[in-house]
């Protein structure tokens, strides 16, 4: 299955399951997340509060993710999972931002979805690098879909400029 790439609303998306760039309070936020609990509505919300209360009281964290309705955005589900805050996570930062990503595709592949899309997590207001988490996103669906070679990836850029660094960091 190829890789896609596309510059879009990741709201506006079709498919089985959409990634959202949350943070550990899972409760909403700026950037994606806040368009995808704007667009999706209150089910998003109320699942996220329930997800705190009997999985993780303290918070989601880094590099962890978990799935959700997706209330009234036409995806099936919405993954929550949180990126590496680029000024705090020092040599840490490529780890975690590889488990964001590979965290999601197992969840993904666990609701049996044959879709997922993900937007450039951690590269927005928590200030990662675009180039350097371009090549870590790429690299690590790239390994995955060696042994799920049925899921189909897209990466969507809000913007033809983020979406140009990515592909010229991935070497397309
Ligand atoms: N569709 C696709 N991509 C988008 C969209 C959209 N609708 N909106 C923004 N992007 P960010 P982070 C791109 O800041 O860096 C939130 O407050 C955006 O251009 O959303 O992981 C959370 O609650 C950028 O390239 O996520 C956290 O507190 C990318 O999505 C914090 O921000 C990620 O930018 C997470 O920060």
């Amino acid at each position: 299955m190829p890789i896609h790439i596309k510059t879009g609303d990741i709201t506006k998306e079709k498919a089985c399951v959409i990634v959202n760039a949350a943070n550990s309070s899972c409760m909403g936020g700026g950037g994606v997340d806040g368009a995808i609990h704007r667009a999706g509505g209150q089910a998003i919300l109320e699942a996220c509060k329930e997800v705190r209360r009997t999985r993780y009281p303290d918070g989601l964290p880094t590099g962890e993710a978990v799935a959700t309705p997706a209330g009234n955005l036409p995806a099936r589900y919405v993954i929550h999972t949180v990126g590496p805050i680029w000024r705090r996570c020092k040599e840490q930062c490529d780890r975690l931002l590889a488990n964001a990503y590979r965290n999601s595709l197992k969840v993904a592949v666990e609701l049996g979805c044959d879709s997922i899309v993900f937007p450039a997590i951690s590269t927005g207001i928590y200030g990662f690098p675009a180039d350097r988490a371009a090549k870590i996103a790429y690299e690590t669906v790239r390994r995955f879909l060696q042994e799920h070679p049925d899921l189909d990836v897209t990466f969507i850029f809000h913007t033809d400029e983020n979406r140009r660094v990515f592909e010229e960091a991935i070497g397309r």
